[in-house]
């Protein structure tokens, strides 16, 4: 009989679950979810070490390894939040109530208020206000699971504004439990005092205020709001292209409320993602296949803003583009800071199965950020991992506002 050697015993490691079932989301593997039942996983420096069915379990030393039985409960991916504008400071609960009473999203915006209500009530915030209303919103999604969560800024839309949005961002990730990854999108919407110079609006977010963005390290991408109440085509190539001489990563919201081909620019650009995507026809689907842009899905502004136009999810289920799905949390399109409403809207609304949603905020979120760490449970991955109190993973898409979270590990830490 072989003997053991170190590497086919498990020794010194952090933390051992045992009797677990384990949706790895890894695609690598058959089951629905990647699933391994009856299983086992140890976490080692933040990182999982072992995973696998717990019958192959290697030897460990049953004295001196924490342990902890899963007892026969669900083990998933942290979640992923691949889009959100969390920091902001104000409410637009006012123009919500209009809106209900027939005024329309353009009326308002004439009006003064929509994004620049939003662009005013962030200026006058300080960072330590903007810090404590967006630790409260990550606080609630990592009350539900999320382990990683995307940061845009584009409620400054100046140079100080952007940066300071950019900074709570930064401060955030240093002192929240959630990784974040934060994004530059001076490019939201035009600020009232550049009304009909948009493209010297442009100049500027191509220079001084990317160039500061990247001097202080502020941003791990650039996103642009390609659409005709945005930016157009032209400009949104222009801000890509001071992106990637910056070497930074670019992602698009496209074709959001028309088609403005921002999707195809963005893949051009071998892009991150395209996000909403509503208006989305099959040449951007191909694209974006041919260049490995994730879509992402924001049903929450779709179902906020009463959207009837679907996005072309069979189009992009042929093309085998990876689908993630994102809260877009927002004062305006999607007040909704819930990854798992979202995961059951993409069900309700998208007509995806509880397997693609999950995967829409695991492996394809993942994706949607450009990291290759996380969103799948396997050997080498983070060690960012929920365990359920759930029968099926089916569930998490199933049921919201029972909060079946049991615990959550970030890098392996339990929180
Ligand atoms: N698309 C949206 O739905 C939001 N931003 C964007 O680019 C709208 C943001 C807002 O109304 O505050
Ligand atoms: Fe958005």
């Amino acid at each position: 009989m072989p003997s053991n050697t170190t590497n086919d015993r498990l020794d010194d490691i952090d933390l051992l679950l045992t009797d677990a079932n384990i949706a790895t989301m890894d695609d690598s593997i058959a089951a629905p979810y990647g699933a391994i039942e009856n299983a086992a996983l140890a976490i080692k420096n933040g990182k999982i070490v072992w995973l696998g069915e717990q019958a192959n379990l290697p030897p460990f030393d049953v004295f001196a390894t924490p342990t902890l039985s899963i007892k026969g409960q669900w083990l998933t991916p942290g979640l992923i939040d691949c889009h959100t504008h969390l920091v902001f400071a104000g409410s637009r609960a006012e123009e919500f109530e209009q809106r209900l009473q027939g005024v329309t999203y353009e009326q308002i915006a004439a009006q003064g208020g929509g994004i620049a209500s939003t662009v005013r009530a962030t200026r006058a915030a300080d960072h330590e206000q903007l810090f404590v209303a967006a630790k409260d919103r990550l606080n609630a999604l990592l009350a539900e699971g999320v382990t990683t969560v995307e940061i845009k800024s584009g409620y400054g839309l100046d140079c100080a504004n952007e940066i300071k949005i950019l900074e709570v961002a930064r401060l955030l990730a240093e002192h929240h439990p959630i990784d974040i990854k934060s994004t530059f999108l001076g490019a939201h919407a035009l600020p009232a005092e550049f009304q009909g110079r948009s493209d010297e609006y442009i100049d500027w977010v191509c220079g001084e205020m990317l160039e500061q963005v990247v001097a202080n390290n502020l941003a791990d991408a650039v996103d642009v709001f390609c659409e005709n109440v945005g930016f157009s085509y032209a400009q949104t190539k222009r801000v890509f292209q001071a992106a990637q001489k910056h070497g930074l990563a670019v992602k698009c919201h496209a074709e959001q409320l028309s088609n403005q081909h921002g999707a195809e620019l963005v893949a051009e650009f071998n892009g991150l993602s395209a996000d909403h995507i509503e208006y989305l026809d099959e040449a951007g689907v191909q694209a974006m296949a041919n260049a490995g842009t994730t879509a992402v899905l924001l049903p929450g502004a779709f179902y906020f803003l009463r959207e009837t136009q679907q996005p072309p999810i069979a189009l992009l289920q042929q093309y085998n583009v990876p689908i993630a799905i994102a809260s877009d949390f927002n004062p305006g399109t999607s007040p909704l800071c819930s990854l798992h409403l979202m995961m059951n809207m993409a069900c309700t609304l998208f007509r995806l199965t509880p397997e693609q949603a999950l995967a829409g905020v695991t492996r394809n979120a993942a994706k949607a950020l450009g990291l290759h760490d996380r969103g799948v449970l396997k050997v080498g991955a983070r060690a960012d991992i929920a365990h359920w109190q759930i029968a099926h993973p089916s569930q998490l898409s199933y049921q919201f506002g029972v909060n079946k979270l049991l615990n959550l590990w970030i890098l392996g830490k339990l929180n």
